[in-house]
């Protein structure tokens, strides 16, 4: 076996049943797109339509049902022929009017016709990987792009829809590939005369550094796939604080709407309560949790709620990525202790109710960045924002630039091969190096799907919508 044939790609799956599915999102909307693939689309357009359409030409036709020839709709017609589609099947589009009704309509049409039915989830994209259309980071690519709530995460997206992933290991794939034949050529020709530069230990000298740079390329980006992956989940946030120093005001300020409940009353908030926010393009999830306070709480019925609520707004600081601690600007000259407590390198100091006092507090607590904001007012919430976007940068993006490897899945193939090239530099002999390489390889061509493929497929294509 060479070098080149470890990794297998998909074969094609021929004669498959024809999919059809609504593409664009459910509901009322101005157009809706049924999307069908497989060798029966071309005739269920015919079916429906009269007629077949000249290849990728927007065509306006009368859609109809099939049994009675009553009218459904008026609308676009678009005929993609194999291999030239998403696809790489034979795909047809119907662009109807988004109503209800229509859609239902068509879709039984459809759904009466033989050999048709209606898609799973991600089966588009799964034919198109299937085909060859799409490596597996590449649809990953696209799941992620239809999933992106902010600039970054469509930033990211795109750019492994591109291909980016895939071709930063397949450098990678063929530099291994390069060294393992290399290794081959000294082992099955360790017995003849050489060129002293083509000599076997010259040769392993070589084979050896470059494993030794692939090791460190690779390490590096496995340090950064941690960003990469929160990037697509999004940056956890917690706010932190005594009681009524208006944590729950400054979720709302910063959420735009009245997520959680505000009161004068000390303890109002019990829960950890949760808002998704676009941060400056940067995905953040931000929990208000209840107030810290200090001492044992009097032993009342409220006790024990009050003490729960404690433990979980702990639990999340400690769990988030970042901590917003929040103090009352008129207690500056003694901050509470238990929030104090709280201030790490991932904190991010407010000082709250400015516009109760004259001046604003010092720019830094503890040693991180502070910012002194009245969440009733707005005063320096903008200026908030910014401090948090750039944290939230910090620690999501690697130097302005996009991550690349945005799953564990995709962490996990890194190590794998790392260590299986740290394991090839310390075999004893070149056999054994060799096999290690294989190894390396098969973790990586894991990441395209090249290699292994079945067991990852259902895992991957189910995050897809249907009709994707
Ligand atoms: N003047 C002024 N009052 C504020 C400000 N922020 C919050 N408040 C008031 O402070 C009180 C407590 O606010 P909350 O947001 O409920 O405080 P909290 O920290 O969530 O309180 P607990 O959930 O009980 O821990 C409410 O009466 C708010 O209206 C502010 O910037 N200025
Ligand atoms: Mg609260």
């Amino acid at each position: 076996m060479g070098p080149d044939d470890i990794a297998g790609t998909s074969s094609p799956v021929a004669a498959r049943e024809t999919i059809f599915a609504l593409s664009s999102g459910p509901g009322r909307a101005g157009v809706a797109v049924v999307r069908l693939s497989g060798a029966g689309a071309g005739a269920a357009l015919i079916a429906l339509t009269g007629d077949m359409p000249p290849p990728r030409q927007a065509t306006l036709a009368r859609v109809c049902d099939p049994v009675d020839g009553g009218i459904i709709d008026q609308g676009l017609i678009l005929w993609f022929p194999a291999p030239g589609s998403f696809t790489g099947e034979d795909v047809a589009e119907f662009h109807l009017h988004g109503g209800r009704a229509v859609l239902a309509s068509a879709l039984s049409a459809l759904g009466r016709m033989p050999g048709l039915r209606p898609a799973e989830p991600g089966e588009f994209t799964r034919r198109a990987f299937d085909n060859g259309k799409l490596d597996l980071s590449e649809a990953e690519g696209l799941a992620d792009l239809i999933d992106a709530e902010t600039e970054a995460q469509r930033r990211q997206a795109i750019n492994q829809l591109g291909g980016a992933l895939g071709r930063l290991t397949e450098g990678w794939r063929a530099r291994l590939v390069a060294a393992l034949a290399h290794l081959e050529a000294t082992i099955d020709f360790a017995d003849e005369d050489l060129a002293p530069d083509a000599a076997p230990s010259a040769i392993v000298d070589a084979v050896r550094h470059n494993i030794l740079c692939l090791i460190g390329e690779i390490t590096q980006y496995i340090d950064e796939s941690r960003r990469g992956e929160r990037l697509r989940t999004g940056l956890t946030v917690a706010i932190v604080g005594a009681p009524n120093v208006g944590k729950s005001s400054l979720l709302n300020a910063l959420a735009r709407r009245d997520v959680a409940i505000v009161s004068d009353v000390a303890g109002t908030t019990r829960d950890v309560i949760e808002v998704r926010l676009d941060l400056e393009g940067y995905p953040v999830t931000l929990a208000d949790t209840a107030g810290l306070h200090g001492g044992t709480p009097a032993v009342d019925r409220h006790a024990a709620v009050e003490a729960e609520g404690m433990r979980r707004a702990r639990a999340q600081a400690a769990a988030a990525d970042l901590t917003v601690a929040v103090f009352d600007i008129r207690q500056l000259h003694q901050p509470d202790p238990d929030t104090l407590a709280l201030v790490d390198t991932d904190t991010v100091v407010v000082f709250n109710k400015l516009d109760l006092t004259a001046g604003e507090g010092p720019d830094h607590l503890g040693g991180r960045p502070a910012v002194s904001v009245s969440a009733k007012t707005g005063a320096g919430m903008a200026t908030l924002e910014t401090a948090l976007a750039r944290e939230a940068a910090e620690r999501l993006s690697v130097s302005g630039e996009s991550p690349l490897f945005t799953r564990a899945r995709h962490r996990q193939a890194l190590v794998e091969c790392a260590a299986a090239l740290e394991r090839a530099l310390e075999a004893p002999m070149a056999e054994l190096a060799a096999e290690d390489l294989r190894l390396s390889l098969r973790a990586l061509g894991r990441i395209a799907g090249r290699v292994d493929v079945e067991e990852v497929l259902d895992v991957i294509f189910r995050e897809f919508c249907i009709g994707k």
